[in-house]
């Protein structure tokens, strides 16, 4: 059976997953081999990079954060700012 992926944002005390559209074309890029990915979020464009594992803002560089790719029972604080207990 194929392995399910989550892909996590960090945010300040712990981390977000991507919602579910992200993931996907996440995952579509992961495995293709690309270097990156880049992802329309709330009208921000945003360009996940899969060698640093950094997502930066295309308009300010200086708003990165970590990601990362791992299973979904890893503990997150929500879905793309929706939290859930
Ligand atoms: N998916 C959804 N929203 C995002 C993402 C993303 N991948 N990246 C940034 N934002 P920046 P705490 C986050 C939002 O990096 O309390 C969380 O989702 C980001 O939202 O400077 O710090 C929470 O909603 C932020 O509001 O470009 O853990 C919120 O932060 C905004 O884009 C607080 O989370 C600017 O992020």
């Amino acid at each position: 059976a194929e392995e399910v992926y989550q892909w996590f944002y960090e945010g300040r005390n712990g981390w977000w997953k991507y919602d579910e559209r992200s993931n996907f074309e996440l995952e579509n890029a992961f495995n293709a081999g690309d270097p990156d990915c880049t992802l329309l979020l709330a009208g921000t464009l945003y360009n996940i990079d899969f060698q640093t594992m950094t997502q930066v803002r295309r308009s300010d560089q200086t708003r990165r954060r970590r990601v990362r790719r791992d299973t979904p029972t890893f503990p997150s604080k929500g879905i793309a700012g929706i939290k859930t207990d």
